[in-house]
Formats: structure tokens, sequence, C-alpha cells
């Protein structure tokens, strides 16, 4: 199961049925109606702006996640995040500790350029990525060659990033300008301090 994604520098699979689409139909309604969603603030070039984009931050007690100035504080797994994270993670033979939801309620809303570097996450993160509901573009750009990479995430879908994929890539989810209904991802982590 699974499709290597074929880059130099990286170590990437994409498994397009991870769940099947009523199981993913129902978990994306779940998840819309569970979660705490809200949408944080950021501050760059010393502005504060909302992001573009809803989000929930799960795990083990009190984990802690710094990004783009903002501190998140875990709150405890949902009964369904918890069975989610017990799938991926037994497929991934890895251990989870923590999970980003991010929603993206239409095509306005988004995810700029970044690796998922942060030092709590260690030298070479195993980050596993599943989508529910709308198909978004998803697209990998390497540091040093600029060399592209557009991959289409589907409601289902499991996307492993692993190895050295975040020291030489970036990623982003681009808005687009064609109507798009609301998609949702969970990005499996690990924080190790
Ligand atoms: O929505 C996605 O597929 C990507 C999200 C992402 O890159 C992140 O949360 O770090
Ligand atoms: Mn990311």
């Amino acid at each position: 199961m699974g499709l290597k994604i074929l880059l130099p520098d990286a170590d990437i699979t994409y498994i397009e049925n991870f769940y099947a689409k009523d199981d993913a139909d129902k978990l994306y309604q779940q998840l819309t109606q569970t979660l705490a969603w809200r949408q944080d603030d950021i501050r760059m070039f010393g502005k504060t702006m909302k992001i573009p984009r809803l989000q929930a931050w799960y795990g083990d007690n009190n984990l802690r996640y710094r990004y783009s100035n903002m501190t998140l504080v875990a709150m405890p797994w949902t009964a369904s995040l918890l069975s989610l994270k017990t799938k991926v993670s037994d497929y991934c033979q890895h251990d989870f500790n923590a999970v980003l939801a991010n929603m993206y309620r239409n095509q306005h809303d988004s995810v700029g350029w970044h690796s998922d570097n942060e030092p709590e996450l260690g030298e070479m993160p195993v980050i596993a990525s599943l989508s529910f509901g709308a198909k978004r573009d998803f697209q990998l750009k390497h540091i040093k060659t600029q060399e592209k990479k557009n991959l289409i995430l589907d409601s289902g879908s499991l996307l492993i990033m692993q190895g050295e994929t975040q020291n030489y890539w970036q990623h982003c989810l681009p808005k687009r300008a064609r109507t798009i209904m609301p998609r949702i991802n969970l990005t499996f982590r690990k924080i190790t301090r």
C-alpha cells in the first residue's frame, strides 16, 4: 500500500485510500463538529493578523508547540482523534504524541511556504498528514534547487513525510480562485522536548 513520491532529499509516501470514502465522509462531519476550531492571530512584520484558516492543537498532557510566534497548549485527545492517531501510528510504526488540526473553510484559506522544522520536532521528524473533505493542491519546493512538485491530497488520504524531507523541502497549501468546499487536515507529530 502507498505510493512513493520520488524526489531527491526526501522520503514521502502517499496512501490515497487510507480511509474508504464513506468513512472519510463520516470522519469529516465528526471532526467538523467536535474539534474546538479557532482562528488564531499571528504576528508578522510587527502587525497582528488572523491566520487564514481555523486550527486546533491536541496531544498528550499540555504539550506546547511554538510556531510563528504562537504558543499552542495541547487540549486532551478526543475519542475520534485518539482512534485516528492509533491507526496512523500503527501504519507508520511511529509514536505520535500531538496533532495540529487545520480547517480550510474555502479557497481563500491557505498555509504559506514552510517546513515542519521547529526545534521541538527533532532533527528528522516523521509528519503524518490525514485529509478529509475537499481535495486541495499541496505544493513542495526544494530549498536549494527550487524544484517543485504538486500533489493533490484527496479525502481519506494519508501523506507521510520523513527522513530528510523537512531539511530540504518546504510545502504550502495555496489559495485558489475557484470555489472550493471545506477541508480538514490533521498533521500528527512527535514533540521530543
Ligand atoms: O493542510 C495541509 O495539508 C498542510 C498543513 C501543514 O503543512 C501544517 O499544518 O504544517
Ligand atoms: Mn506543514
